[in-house]
């Protein structure tokens, strides 16, 4: 049986790749809607992004909403220096004919887990938590019917990415996090441990381009656009390939392994704000709320994510 998902997203061109590995892979993932976060970029770009990118899919039937344009506490911090200004620069993609739904994000996420069976929705965060922890605060009772979040966020021994001490993600929206991680929902955790292994070489760029589809191309020169700023500022061999990494985790868990630990979201340090303080090695009794991954299987995940995309 195919999982129920609803991707929360703020595109990004790895929250694209992340789409489309989700509409590629119709035995693993019935998609049910996407839900757009402000966080790359604002919330008008967002919206706009995803509707892209389903149409990239040819899947202009996908259900987009619009969410959050602003963190719950402070005001927004956007990343138009990684990935554009449109927060999807690279290839040259036409405005979308799709319709943006008329509904909130926020009202489609307490609805479907509402009108769904309990503990067969998955919740996909690959932006800031925003809008899942809006709906946790307007709609207290949907917590315990969340099958799993399974969230791109945080890190422990990459540290941050945003600040010294704090990954994007998390640092845009620490209240909400903390929300989210004092929900008591089944929560697993790419953080930046992972996806800075998830590395977009040139070998692996050239598997995309040479899949010779739209997809392939696209995906190829959205990798290539965001490469650039990590290639400059890491030293590293590639762009890390982020958000992608929880939908992989939904098709093939085994290319992953954390540990299962507790997790606490910094809120007030100015130094450390938005850092997730992750007991790795256990010092504290405090209890696990969180499955933190730590490794994956680079080359097995590029493998199914390249099989996947070229379906398109
Ligand atoms: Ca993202």
């Amino acid at each position: 049986m195919p999982r129920k998902i609803i991707i929360d997203t703020d595109p990004g061109q790895d929250d694209a790749v992340a789409i489309l590995l989700a509409l590629a892979s119709p035995e693993d993932i019935t998609l049910l809607g996407i839900t757009a976060v402000a966080g790359n970029v604002p919330l008008e770009l967002t919206a706009l992004n995803a509707r892209k990118v389903c149409e990239v899919a040819e899947r202009p039937d996908i259900k987009v909403f619009a969410g959050c344009d602003r963190p719950l506490a402070h005001s927004l911090v956007t990343a138009e220096h990684v990935h554009g200004k449109t927060g999807l620069d690279g290839p040259d993609l036409p405005a979308p004919k799709m319709p943006l739904q008329d509904a909130h994000a926020v009202d489609f996420i307490i609805e479907t887990l509402r009108s769904e069976a309990p503990g067969t929705v998955t919740l996909c965060a690959l932006g800031p938590l925003t809008n899942i922890a809006t709906a946790f605060r307007k709609a207290p009772d949907i917590a315990e019917r969340v099958q799993e979040i399974v969230l791109m966020g945080g890190a422990y021994f990459e540290v941050g990415n945003i600040t010294p001490a704090a990954e994007f993600n998390i640092y845009v929206d620490p209240e909400a996090a903390d929300i989210v991680f004092k929900s008591g929902t089944p929560i697993t955790v790419m953080p930046l441990d992972v996806t800075h292994k998830a590395l977009v070489t040139g070998p692996r760029n050239d598997a995309f381009r040479a899949l010779g589809s739209h997809a392939g191309r696209t995906v190829a020169a959205w990798t290539e656009f965001f490469e650039r700023f990590d290639k400059e500022k890491y030293g590293s061999p590639g762009a890390p390939l982020h958000d992608p990494t929880v939908i992989a985790y939904l098709i093939d868990p085994k290319l992953f392994q954390g540990r299962h630990v507790n997790v606490e979201i910094e809120t007030v340090s100015e130094l450390t704000r938005g850092m997730t303080v992750a007991d790795w090695w256990g010092v504290t009794d405090r209890p696990a709320n969180a499955m933190f991954m730590g490794d994956l299987d680079a080359d097995g995940f590029f493998d199914l994510l390249t099989e996947r995309i070229g379906r398109l």
